[in-house]
């Protein structure tokens, strides 16, 4: 496996620096809307699990994605904003994803981020509408980008992210919450993690490369490596993450550790154990790796940040 070194690249300065640009460029989107000030506790609710925490990894996923194949004569200011405000939107879909993940009728979990999970701060019905603006929030973000984004893009990255959850997270989520107490096979856990998580995953990577590539004549071979790059990195995220419920605890993981054995869910270790599942999350990472290695695009950052998810702690 590569390691960090190899590529060159100071991966923790890289996602600390592009954690800092998605959390102010946040900020500035709440302080640009005047209809924030109408209903201010549910837009409170809605600031309260977005704007506090999270590795923002979806949202630098689609940046690295889109530095990785910019040429640098069309990397304008404006286009690096418009990439920004797509890395918001994904975080957006991801908070609102994981503040009805934590409701009682789904994962019922009481401390998201190190707080308490939305619906505990603000009450259920609260936190369901919280949710419900956030996903049309992501949108409409999207409507409003710059004249240097086509209306196709726009409509291509629309179409990318709405696949994401109809198709992704919500079924995902279904199977997921079919599945607990039931004895499931591998397949079963693998085709949860990769609607559950990878499908997210894999729409930041490419609508990073929607911004990026626009009428570029290579763009649905690069786009199709992407694909698999991306959902192959999703699925060793979700390995990763099931080890981490088992190994790591509560304080280090900002929500509860332990809570997929006591809640019977299917994961990675509890159908293969910890060992296959760490050698999974290796498998799949380095046949990501494959996936792109053959494209002519600055690749180094996109392996760099597949091996970061592969040896995260939190
Ligand atoms: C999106 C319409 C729509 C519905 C949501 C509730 C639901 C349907 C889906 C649940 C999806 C889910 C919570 C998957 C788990 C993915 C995962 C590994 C989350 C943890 O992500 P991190 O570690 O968290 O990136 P931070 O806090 O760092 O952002």
């Amino acid at each position: 496996m590569p390691t960090e070194t190899e590529f060159d690249i100071d991966i923790k300065t890289y996602l600390n620096t592009q954690k800092k640009y998605i959390d102010n460029h946040l900020n500035e989107i709440f302080n640009n809307y005047e209809h924030f000030k109408a209903a201010p506790n549910l837009w409170d609710a809605v600031k309260y699990s977005l704007l506090n925490g999270g590795k923002r990894l979806r949202g630098i996923l689609c940046i690295a994605t889109y530095e990785s194949l910019i040429e640098q004569t069309n990397n304008s200011k404006e286009r690096f904003q418009d990439c920004l405000t797509v890395a918001c939107s994904l975080e957006m879909i991801h908070a609102m994803s994981l503040i009805h993940d934590d409701l009682p009728s789904m994962d019922n979990d009481d401390l998201r981020r190190g707080k308490p999970s939305c619906h505990k701060a603000f009450g259920e019905a609260t936190a369901i509408l919280a949710g419900d603006a956030l996903l049309s929030l992501a949108f409409q973000i999207i409507t409003d980008l710059t004249k240097e984004i086509t209306e196709t893009q726009k409509l291509e990255l629309i179409s990318t992210l709405t696949k994401a959850f109809s198709f992704g997270l919500v079924p995902g989520q279904i199977l997921d919450l079919a599945c607990v107490n039931e004895n499931c096979s591998l397949s079963v856990v693998q085709n949860i993690s990769l609607l559950k998580t990878a499908a997210l995953i894999k729409a930041s990577i490419i609508a990073g490369a929607l911004i990026a590539l626009n009428d570029n004549k290579t763009k649905s071979n690069i786009i199709l490596c992407l694909d698999s790059f991306g959902l192959k990195t999703g699925i060793a995220y979700q390995i990763i993450d099931d080890i981490l419920d088992i190994t790591s605890d509560t304080k280090t993981l900002g929500k509860t550790s332990g809570k997929d054995e006591k809640q019977k869910k299917a994961t990675y270790p509890s159908v293969i154990g910890l060992n296959e599942s760490k050698k999974m999350a290796e498998e799949q990472i380095s046949q990501a790796f494959n996936e792109i290695k053959l494209l002519k695009i600055n690749s180094h950052l996109l392996q760099a940040l597949s091996n970061y998810i592969l040896n995260r702690v939190n």
